[in-house]
């Protein structure tokens, strides 16, 4: 009889300021859509995990929400969510946007952090595809010198290069251990929280400046039915009436949009066919809500 092969398996966390790339580095390693990604800072708002197999070893991503200086209690939480992810983590992968050339106060801040609270450290350079490859060189250094970093890499999140050679460093550097999750699952996000960040993620396309930020995503009801459809109903949560008529649009214009856009994702991801309702309301205070926190597993009193 042989032996049985030992199965290895590390919890990786993703973190970095906001619009790094860190929900598409998670998508990419994951190679599907797992977490929501916008051209607009602050998209993710807690923890999302998912999950990457590579010849015995399970690599367990956890995307986190950017780190900043949080202003509000929302803001809070999330920086919160993002640092118990590193104290949680085998590996923590620092990404950094090369666009930015230089180090600034937010990354200082953010390696002196992970120095003292990560068990290893690994410095990513990323957006690779949109920097002159003669500025990279130099920003590793600037970098490095900031905190000790136990590698390097320059990878393209969006585009994939460099990123199968931090997958196999990752997976080699896992230590040994029993698989975490079944073999065919690739996310931790129950589907009704995954529907709802789907819809929030097309509402940060659809709306501008303060209005991402001043809403929420639940999702009420999920009815699935005998010819294999699903029925989703979902609220917006909105701060003010003025701000409730603009998601809602002209004629229901931008609600219709962005209806149109989550349902024929929904049905891509879920591969059935989605009926997706979506209902707008007005809640003042849902920032101070600690029911609004709870099914995302955010700490309100972060
Ligand atoms: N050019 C280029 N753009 C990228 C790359 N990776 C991510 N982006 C873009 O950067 C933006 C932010 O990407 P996200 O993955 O949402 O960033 P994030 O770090 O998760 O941001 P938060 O959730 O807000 O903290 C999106 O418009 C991405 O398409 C890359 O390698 N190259
Ligand atoms: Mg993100």
């Amino acid at each position: 009889m042989s032996a049985p092969v030992a199965t290895c398996c590390a919890v990786v966390a993703l973190v970095g300021a906001p619009n790094a790339g860190k929900s598409t580095l998670l998508n990419r390693a994951v190679g599907t859509k797992v977490s929501i990604v916008t051209h607009k800072v602050q998209t993710t708002r807690t923890r999302v995990r998912g999950i990457a197999l590579r010849d015995g070893t399970q690599l367990i991503f956890m995307d986190t929400p950017g780190i900043f200086a949080p202003k509000d209690r929302l803001q809070r939480a999330m920086v919160a969510a993002a640092w118990a992810g590193v104290q949680d983590a085998d590996l923590v992968v620092y990404l950094f946007d090369a666009q930015r050339r230089h180090p600034d106060e937010a990354a200082e801040a953010i390696v002196k952090g992970l120095t003292e609270k990560a068990r290893r450290r690994v410095l990513v350079l990323n957006k690779i595809d949109a920097v002159p490859r003669e500025q990279l060189l130099g920003l590793a250094e600037e970098m490095n010198r900031l905190g000790g970093f136990e590698r390097t890499f320059m990878i393209s999140a969006l585009g994939g290069d460099g990123v199968e050679d931090l997958l196999d460093y990752l997976s080699e550097q896992a230590p040994e251990g029993p698989w975490l999750f079944p073999e065919d699952q690739v996310s931790d996000l129950p589907m009704r929280l995954l529907a709802a960040e789907v819809t929030r993620e097309k509402l940060f396309l659809n709306l501008h400046q303060e209005l991402p930020y001043s809403l929420t995503v639940e999702t009420e009801a999920w009815e699935e039915f005998k010819d294999g459809s699903v029925k989703i109903d979902q609220t917006v949560y909105l701060q003010r009436e003025a701000q409730k008529r603009i998601a809602i649009g002209a004629g229901g214009r931008t609600i219709r949009k962005v209806r149109e856009q989550a349902q024929a994702e929904l049905q891509a991801l879920f591969g059935r066919p989605v009926h997706l309702y979506l209902f707008v309301k007005v809640r003042e205070r849902w920032i101070d809500d600690p029911a609004r926190y709870r099914e995302w597993g955010l700490d309100w009193q972060a």
